[in-house]
């Protein structure tokens, strides 16, 4: 998948994309802080489930899975898909805001907290960021406390039934208070670092920090 990944993906999508983020398209300007508003500034609400990749849709099954934890953290771990369902899971409630404007509530989630993956691989003290690598190639980066939030999880299951391919199944992340972007689909590493590296929108115009409430959608 990944080696094949230059030369697959949609690159007038992301050319597309990225003049967005260059134009400062969506912009409104205007953020609701008292978020007696649940939307965030410049979003629009929707009922269907929008995909939003690169246009590869990796076939990783229960069989093939495995999720990679490494970096600055004291006991790096492969999980297969065994190994994941293994851990507590936990169940969620929450919205997804994606920057390309839409808005989608309630989506119910099941999966392992970011918090109880840390318990057991233990970041170094000199751990500052995570960088998360899918089987498409794709990649993006939070700090480590944007990970370490009670409402991140490893996902395996969404509204009761085995993530779907499309959303990244079998196994994705999902960072509730950030931009979409930052959920890798299709998760096959996590990598905690001493130092940031910009993911792939990241490097392409947007938000290194995406915060919907903040409208970091690009800069
Ligand atoms: N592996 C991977 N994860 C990804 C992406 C991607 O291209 N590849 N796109 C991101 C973007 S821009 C968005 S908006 C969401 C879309 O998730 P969805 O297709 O489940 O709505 O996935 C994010 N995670
Ligand atoms: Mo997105």
């Amino acid at each position: 998948m990944t080696q094949n990944f230059s030369g697959k993906i949609k690159e007038k999508l992301i050319a597309a994309k990225q003049k967005w983020a260059e134009d400062g398209r969506l912009l409104t300007g205007v953020a609701d802080e008292k978020r007696e508003n649940r939307l965030p500034p410049g979003q629009r609400l929707v009922t269907d489930w929008p995909v939003l990749d690169l246009g590869i849709t990796p076939h990783i099954t229960a069989e093939t899975f495995k999720l990679t934890i490494k970096g600055e953290v004291e006991n790096p771990l492969i999980l297969d898909f065994a190994g994941l369902l293994d851990l507590p899971h936990v169940e969620a409630k929450n919205d997804i805001h994606c920057v390309t404007s839409w808005s989608r509530y309630d989506n119910h989630w099941q999966g392992v907290s970011a918090l109880a993956l840390a318990d057991i691989v233990k970041p170094t003290s000199d751990a500052t960021h995570v960088l998360f690598t899918a089987h498409d190639g794709y990649t993006t980066n939070v700090r480590i406390d944007q990970f370490l939030d009670d409402d991140v999880l490893i996902a395996h299951h969404w509204e009761g039934e085995p993530l779907s391919e499309e959303h990244g199944g079998p196994v994705r992340v999902v960072i509730p208070k950030l931009y979409f972007w930052k959920s890798a689909k299709w998760v096959r590493e996590i990598t905690f670092a001493k130092e940031d590296h910009p993911g792939f929108w990241e490097e392409r115009g947007y938000h290194n920090n995406a915060d919907p409430w903040a409208e970091e959608r690009y800069g």
